[in-house]
């Protein structure tokens, strides 16, 4: 900061100052610069943070002279690990700071927020607390057996590991609705052949993502196209029409439908309103997650078919219903993704929770207190790897790596 900006500027005071070759004395950039002595700052050590103008010579030349002074760009992650070493945020918030840079649609953003202002860290570190505390009731029945102990006390003990591992077993099965925030909401689109599928999904992710044609069959493969509903990220999967074929690749396109349908969060049942009996191909499906969308209902023309209830009436080519059908899709997703309580965000939790429910299951089942304590102890452990107060070293580089530089 001396050599570059000419002096020190008061503690975190944003000072303006022109940046300086000190070889030459030549100015670089007129900036602002900031100063943040430790441990009052994003990494618990000192920092130097200089706002240069963007344009590529000035960054240029203010890189090579800060490389002539012995620095050195950080590492993808590297503020957020070091902030991690210096205990200014747990595992789990370093990983809600890569999932904020990641975040493309608003609940994806508020998800990451959530975990980095603790809400899950807390969650894990209040299990880990009780979890100590039971540890060290039964090592004191353990270590002194003929102290006055309460007699119901070993008792409690397993009533509570009973407890924990329910609430911890709840917590898991959440139908991984926080990893899915993350990764996306998959709803495929299925139905007949020429209902309008590949059609709807272009109206849904605005652009001609699929080949529509009046041909039957036109669509053969799973086509993918992520859209960002409402706040919410969802993955709408066009597949191939449902009927049968004797055509080999059409058969594993109706192969890879089917079962691209089965492992959706939700469906979209499309077919021509037209031919009202092809509505009943939806009951191969559950009603609770399944949209049935009667389409082309445009062609009805004064026909007063009735739908089957919970229909929605929609024409994919002039758009008609689209907007009702998507509030309703993003209703839905809301009322099932949208809560208070934080969500499980990653496979690398759910594992160490996984670890930590089994080991609890097994202590209240053991038949000696030392058996229980010892899966108590391993319990911890898996535990105390998610928010990184035990043996993480092995697990940091894992987790840094997929960081952005910069951060
Ligand atoms: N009138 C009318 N025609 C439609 C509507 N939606 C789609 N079509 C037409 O129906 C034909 C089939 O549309 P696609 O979107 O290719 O149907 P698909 O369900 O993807 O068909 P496959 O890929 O063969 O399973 C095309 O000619 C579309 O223009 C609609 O709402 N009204
Ligand atoms: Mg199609």
């Amino acid at each position: 900061m001396r050599a570059i900006a000419g002096g020190l500027p008061a503690p975190r005071v944003a000072t303006h100052a022109r940046l300086r070759d000190p070889a030459t004395d030549e100015t670089l950039d007129d900036s602002l610069v900031l100063w943040f002595p430790a441990p009052h700052s994003v990494t618990g050590e000192d920092v130097a943070e200089l706002q240069a103008h963007g344009g590529r010579a000035v960054l240029t030349s203010v890189l090579a002279v800060l490389g002539r002074l012995g620095l050195r760009l950080a590492e993808p992650g590297e503020f957020t690990r070091r902030a991690f070493l210096n205990n200014k945020l747990d595992l789990v918030q370093a990983e809600a700071i890569g999932d904020l840079t990641a975040a493309d649609t608003e609940a994806q953003r508020r998800q990451a927020l959530r975990q980095l202002e603790g809400a899950l860290g807390e969650l894990y570190r209040g299990w880990s607390a009780r979890l100590l505390r039971l540890l060290a009731h039964l090592e004191a029945v353990i270590d002194f057996p003929d102290e006055d102990l309460p007699p119901e006390l070993e008792a409690q003990i397993v009533a509570e590991t009973v407890a924990l591992c329910g609430e911890i077993q709840h917590h898991l099965t959440d139908g991984h609705r926080g990893e899915r925030l993350r990764d996306g909401i998959a709803l495929a689109i299925v139905g007949p052949p020429n209902a309008g599928k590949s059609t709807l999904l272009n109206q849904l992710a605005r652009r001609e993502a699929a080949i529509t044609s009046p041909i039957a069959g036109t669509t053969r493969d799973v086509i993918e196209v992520a859209v960002d509903l409402a706040g919410y990220p969802v993955v709408f999967a066009d597949t191939a029409g449902l009927r049968d074929s004797a055509d080999v690749i059409e058969q594993e396109g109706l192969r890879r439908a089917r079962a691209r349908a089965d492992t959706a969060d939700l469906r979209l049942f499309v077919y021509d309103a037209t031919e009202p009996a092809d509505a009943a191909g939806a009951a191969a499906w559950s009603a609770t997650t399944t949209f049935l969308v009667a389409n082309k209902c445009d062609l009805l023309g004064h026909r007063q078919t009735p739908l089957p209830t919970g229909a929605f009436a929609i024409s994919a080519t002039s758009g008609e219903g689209i907007a009702a059908l998507t509030s309703a899709i993003a209703a839905r997703i809301g009322a099932d993704y949208d809560g208070t309580a934080p969500l499980l965000t990653r496979a690398r939790h759910r594992a160490a929770l996984e670890a930590a429910a089994a080991a609890l299951h097994r202590s209240a089942n053991a038949p000696l207190p030392e058996l229980r304590a010892e899966d108590l102890r391993l319990a911890w452990r898996s535990l105390g790897q998610i928010t990184g107060k035990v043996d993480v070293e092995d697990l940091l580089d894992v987790i840094f790596a997929d960081f952005c530089l910069g951060k």
